[in-house]
């Protein structure tokens, strides 16, 4: 388990997270409880010779269709971590001389508040000591049908430019043909409406300029060139970062 770096809950945050939890539960067991007595009124109507009474039925059936509507939404993705995988593939349009880079990015968060961490474990890059920088982003669509071409462009939710959106991982060493790093405060989330569940991960030939390149294409991709690998970010059950990532 990663250590908490912090947004520690106030004392009396976490009292009335307790006091929801419970009247939750609470109001989850009166649910079920009033649930129990309509199937047992049913069951009872129709031992009684009413079975095809529409009323008792319509009645039931209305007071079900309630029930089921104020039954609390499932609430566990706000306090349950959550755990996402993205296999890495080479582009179908690799040019000549251009490595073929497998391996995972696999992400973790804690919870909403916290920040993102992500592992990177790529290989199959050239193994000589002069390799040039290379970028990583997420990407706005998780779609491979037309290679890493159909991921589009940065995943962008606010209109910014780039290097300011959520995926802008910047730049990787290449060290011994593979790239292997912890990023621990990442701007990005797995949470909620901005969430890069689904979206694609894609890794660039070139190093990524930071939007200090002087032309437009600086502020939406950093110039980082041709993408040599991509994969779509999907929900995991955790065990591959626990059995991959050191400190984990
Ligand atoms: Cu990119
Ligand atoms: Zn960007």
């Amino acid at each position: 388990m990663a250590p908490d770096t912090g947004n520690q809950a106030s004392p009396g945050t976490f009292r009335s997270l307790n006091i929801s939890a419970v009247a939750n539960m609470y109001s989850s067991a009166m649910q079920l409880l009033l649930l129990s007595g309509i199937l047992t009124l049913e069951t009872q109507a129709q031992a009684m010779g009413f079975s095809n009474s529409k009323t008792i039925k319509g009645v039931t059936d209305g007071f079900k269709e309630v029930l089921l509507k104020l039954r609390p939404q499932a609430t566990s993705q706000q306090s349950s971590e959550l755990y996402a995988v993205c296999h890495m593939q080479p582009s179908l349009e690799l040019a000549a001389g251009q490595p073929s880079v497998t391996g995972y990015v696999l992400f973790y968060q804690r919870r909403p508040a916290d920040k993102l961490q992500a592992y990177f474990q790529l290989s199959g890059f050239p193994q000589d000591p002069d390799q040039p920088l290379r970028a990583i982003h997420v990407h706005q669509f998780g779609d491979l049908s037309g290679g890493c071409t159909s991921t589009g462009p940065h995943y962008n939710p606010y209109g910014v430019n780039h290097p300011h959106h959520p995926g802008d991982f910047n730049n990787f060493q290449v060290r011994d043909g593979k790239i292997l790093e912890h990023l621990t405060e990442l701007r990005a989330t797995l949470y909620g409406a901005e969430s890069i569940l689904g979206r694609g991960v894609v890794l660039h030939a070139h190093e990524d300029d930071l939007g200090l390149g002087g032309n437009p294409a600086s502020l939406q991709n950093g110039n980082s060139g041709p993408r040599l690998a991509c994969c779509t970010i999907g929900l995991s059950n955790g065990s591959l970062w626990k059995k991959t990532v050191p400190s984990a």
